[in-house]
C-alpha cells in the first residue's frame, strides 16, 4: 500500500504506529479544549489517507431501497437539510495500553488521548433512507462502505448500524462533510464520514462511499471481526479519564479530566480520591452538551503530601459506577477501569 501521497498531519500528535497513520494527542492537553482542535483530534487508520475532489466525489445509495442514487457531494448538500450535532468519537481502543498491563492484549498500543469531542456538520441519514424509500418496520442494517481506499484486512473498510438507530428521531447519524465549522480534512475522512453518536468510532466510516441497506450486517471484517466488543456491541462503557494533576498550592492538588458516559444516561459525577478510593471528593462537571458529548470535569482537593497517586471514577444518572477493574479481553478494547495518575 502507497503511503507517500499522504497529506502532513499534525505534529501535536504522539504516533502510536506511522504506517497505516495511528496518532493521538497528549491527554493534559486534550482535557484544556471542550471541542477538539482538529491538531488534536488522533488519527485511526486501518489503510492510507486519501484526498478526493469533493465535486467530483459521489455516494451511492442501494440494497434494499425503493430507489437507487447515486449523488456528488453538492448535489446531497443542495437536496438535503444540514444538521448539526456535537458528539464525542472515541476508538474502542482507547485506554489499550492499561488493560494490556494487566495481562498482554493485541492491537495498536493506546493510552488514553483516542477520543475527540466535535461539532459535527452534515445531511442526516434519515433524511437520505426516506427518499430512497425503506421498510423500517423489518430487521435491516444500514452497512457503510469505502470502496475507495484500502486497507489492511479486507477489499475495503466497512460497518454496519441497524436501521431502527438510523431512523432514531431525535439521535441524528450524520454523514458528515464538517468537522468543527470547517471542511472536514482528507484524514479524518472527508470529503464525507458517518458520525453516529453513541457508537463506536469504529462505525463512523471514513471517506464514505457507498451505503447498503440489507438484511444482513456489514460482513466486512471490521463489522464482524475485529470491532465485535462485548455487549453492548455499539456503545463503549462508562469512564473517566484523568488528564492532568498538579500542585497547585502547597495544600491543594488540581486535577483535570474527561469522561464519557456508557448507555444508561449520561454522566452525572465525577470522583476523585487520594486513597485509593477509601474516601471519595466530588469534582465539578465544567462541560457537557446534549447526550453524546464528552463530560470535562475538574477539582482542587486538599493534600499535604509532596506526592502521591490519584484515582477517578464516574458516576451515570441511572446511578451506575463505573468500575475499579475493567474487564479483560484479547482485543484490548472498551476499558473503563478507575483512572490513575501518579503526582
Ligand atoms: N474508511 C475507514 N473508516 C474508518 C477507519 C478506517 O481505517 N478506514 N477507522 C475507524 C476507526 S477504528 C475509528 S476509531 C475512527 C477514527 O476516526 P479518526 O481517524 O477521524 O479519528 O474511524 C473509523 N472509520
Ligand atoms: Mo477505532
Amino acid at each position: 500500500m502507497d503511503y507517500t501521497t499522504e497529506p502532513p498531519h499534525s505534529d501535536k500528535l504522539f504516533v502510536q504506529a506511522p504506517q497505516p497513520f495511528n496518532a493521538e494527542p497528549p491527554v493534559a492537553s486534550l482535557v484544556e479544549f471542550a471541542y477538539t482542535p482538529h491538531e488534536l483530534v488522533y488519527c485511526r487508520n486501518h489503510g492510507p489517507v486519501r484526498e478526493f475532489e469533493e465535486a467530483e466525489y459521489m455516494l451511492s445509495v442501494n440494497g434494499a431501497v425503493d430507489q437507487v442514487i447515486s449523488m456528488s457531494i453538492p448535489q446531497l448538500k443542495s437536496t438535503f437539510t444540514k444538521a448539526r450535532v456535537v458528539a464525542a468519537l472515541q476508538c474502542a481502543g482507547n485506554r489499550r495500553n492499561e488493560m494490556g498491563a494487566i495481562k498482554p492484549v493485541h492491537g495498536v498500543g493506546w493510552n488514553s488521548g483516542v477520543i475527540a469531542n466535535c461539532v459535527w456538520g452534515g445531511i442526516r441519514l434519515r433524511d437520505v433512507l426516506s427518499y430512497v424509500g425503506v421498510h423500517t418496520d423489518d430487521l435491516l442494517h444500514v452497512c457503510f462502505a469505502s470502496f475507495a481506499t484500502l486497507c489492511q484486512d479486507d477489499e475495503y473498510y466497512g460497518a454496519s448500524i441497524p436501521i431502527s438507530r438510523a431512523m432514531k428521531l431525535e439521535d441524528d447519524v450524520l454523514l458528515a462533510y464538517e468537522m468543527n465549522d470547517e471542511p472536514l480534512s482528507a484524514e479524518h475522512g472527508g470529503p464525507m464520514r458517518v458520525v453516529v453518536p453513541g457508537y463506536l468510532g469504529a462505525r463512523w466510516v471514513k471517506w464514505l462511499d457507498t451505503i447498503i441497506v440489507s438484511s444482513e450486517e456489514s460482513p466486512n471484517y471490521y463489522q464482524q471481526r475485529d470491532y465485535k466488543i462485548l455487549p453492548p456491541e455499539t456503545a463503549l462503557p462508562l469512564n473517566s479519564v484523568i488528564g492532568s494533576a498538579f500542585k497547585s498550592s502547597p495544600s491543594k492538588l488540581r486535577v483535570k479530566g474527561y469522561a464519557t458516559p456508557g448507555d444508561c444516561g449520561n454522566v452525572a459525577a465525577v470522583e476523585i480520591s487520594t486513597d485509593n478510593g477509601a474516601t471519595w471528593h466530588s469534582s465539578k462537571i465544567t462541560y457537557q452538551e446534549g447526550k453524546y458529548s464528552w463530560t470535562l470535569w475538574e477539582g482542587e482537593i486538599p493534600v499535604m503530601e509532596s506526592s502521591g497517586e490519584i484515582c477517578s471514577r464516574a458516576i451515570d444518572l441511572a446511578g451506575n459506577i463505573q468500575p475499579k477493574e475493567g474487564q479483560w479481553n484479547i482485543r484490548g478494547v472498551a476499558f473503563n477501569g478507575w483512572s490513575w495518575m501518579k503526582w
